[in-house]
């Protein structure tokens, strides 16, 4: 062997390629374990096969949620000692106030202690009932809270948004010929807002267009309608108008997501997600009206309207986490992580949702266990064998999650049958994504052998969290 030949070459020296890293490095670590596979089988069976009832003791690499898991900056961890613990007035409160208009434009904010405590306040103050809620496809909390308040939601999303193998670049995209059908049928004064969400969870983390949000604000206007965002992931969001829209590509994510959130009226955030921080929301409004509503509501079920239900320390957690969140090199290396663990999957024929979105990898159930009918729960009985193979952690999304219909009591039964692998912010390296896509391999190499669930214990209200199963 010649000297040369001897020498290892890169891959960067081979192709010439230039990578993305992650814009930080690690200063803290935090141990975890793999247990053995007997142990793994144990505590599956005692979950009820439901992942979301294992502890996390025992869960190796954890892709249940991207929702208050990611890892805070050093920034952050000195803002907590900068905590002012007024019940009223702290100092914490009006820095995150002016950050929140700074970034996203709103006028008015009241904090709450997480996304669905905004949901409920936003639901209760806007809905009557018997009014339609219109929205680019359901979120499980976001639909049940605008049920409770009396609302019915309507999916208004493209149809491609239903099919997990469309290469459509917006799949988020509302079909303002679904709108405009449902202003006709149901009239104007019944739909007191459209529930945008940027980027869609249930739809696989896609994107919403800013053509399009600006066509639905368009439209929404002409009726009077009110446009509200559900702004819990739109950092990813921008990243993709950034990526493909044309005459985005040299706009910062921040100029993107200020320009997305002026045309809508207001917003409600899971500050757990995209600002970073571990607790934490909070709701925005342009309208003074609405702020007085939601600003007397916040008090009754969440704490005073100075803090919501936060300490004043998450509040300088969360205005940091925001300003470092809207970093264009932080937002593509975080949606790069999640398209490297995507990438090796499609690779090796695994079917997953295309294109991949912006915090997760979803697997498609229904092509991965064809042979398990929806009513024996393919994507859970997939999670809970990705579990079992290595300890990863992810979540069903398909019929479970969709729940029963409240009118007739059947399943909804969601073209989507997924599990959802979702990638916490700054917390995972790319050596898991590894492991993780491994497991997921060695899962689908003994797909032909699976067995399918049976529900066993179903709660009333959202009941994938507790639900439990036996293997059939
Ligand atoms: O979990 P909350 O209450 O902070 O936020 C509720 C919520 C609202 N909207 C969207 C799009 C969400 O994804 C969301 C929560 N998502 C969770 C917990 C998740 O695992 O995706």
């Amino acid at each position: 062997m010649s000297e040369e030949r001897s020498i290892p070459q890169t891959m960067g020296q081979q192709f010439g390629r230039r990578s993305w890293a992650e814009p930080w490095k690690i200063k803290m670590v935090e141990p975890i374990r793999q247990l053995p596979r007997p142990e793994r089988e144990r505590a599956m069976a005692e979950a009820g096969y439901n992942t979301f009832l294992l502890r996390s003791a025992d869960v190796y690499i954890d892709l249940l949620t991207d929702s208050g898991t990611g890892a805070m900056s050093d920034r952050q961890w000195a803002g907590l000692m900068m905590g002012d613990e007024a019940y009223a007035g702290s100092r914490n409160f009006y820095r995150l106030v002016e950050t929140i208009q700074a970034y996203y434009g709103y006028k008015y904010i009241v904090p709450t202690h997480q996304g669905r405590g905004a949901e409920h306040l936003i639901s209760q103050a806007l809905i009557q009932q018997g009014d339609f809620i219109p929205g680019n496809m359901y979120f499980t909390t976001t639909r049940l809270h605008q049920e409770l308040a009396g609302g019915t939601f309507v999916d208004v999303i493209i149809d491609e948004a239903h099919d997990p193998t469309d290469l459509h670049p917006f799949k988020g995209n509302i079909d303002l010929e679904k709108l405009q059908a449902l202003i006709d049928r149901v009239g104007p004064e019944r739909i007191p807002y459209i529930s945008v969400a940027g980027t869609v969870n249930m739809a696989g983390g896609q994107p919403i267009s800013m053509a399009n949000i600006k066509a639905v604000k368009a439209l929404a206007d002409r009726y009077g309608i009110r446009v509200y965002l559900d702004a819990t992931r739109m950092m990813e969001n921008a990243f993709f108008i950034q990526e493909r829209e044309p005459g985005y590509e040299d706009k910062s994510i921040a100029d993107i997501l200020k320009e997305f959130c002026s045309y809508t009226d207001g917003a409600w955030m899971s500050a757990k997600k995209d600002n970073l921080v571990n607790i934490g929301g909070w709701l925005a409004t342009n309208e003074e009206a609405v702020f007085e509503r939601t600003r007397n509501m916040v008090v009754v079920y969440e704490g005073l309207h100075t803090y919501g239900g936060m300490a004043g320390r998450d509040m300088e957690a969360l205005a940091i986490g925001i300003t470092e969140a809207v970093q264009d090199d932080y937002v593509r290396a975080r949606v790069g992580q999640v398209r490297y663990l995507g990438e090796l999957l499609t690779d090796w024929g695994i079917p997953i949702v295309q294109p991949i979105g912006g915090h997760a990898i979803f697997l498609d159930a229904k092509r991965f266990y064809p042979h398990i009918p929806q009513d024996e729960f393919p994507a859970q009985t997939l999670a809970a064998d990705i579990y079992i193979d290595s300890g990863v952690r992810g979540m069903e999304r398909g019929i479970v999650s969709a729940g029963r219909n409240p009118e007739t009591g059947e399943h909804r039964r969601p073209k989507l049958e997924l599990v959802r692998l979702t990638i916490p912010r700054r917390v995972y390296t790319q050596a898991h994504m590894d492991v993780v896509a491994e497991s997921i391999k060695a899962v689908w190499d003994k797909r032909h052998d699976a067995r399918g669930l049976k529900m066993v214990y179903e709660p009333k209200y959202l009941r994938f969290f507790q639900a439990r199963f036996e293997r059939l």
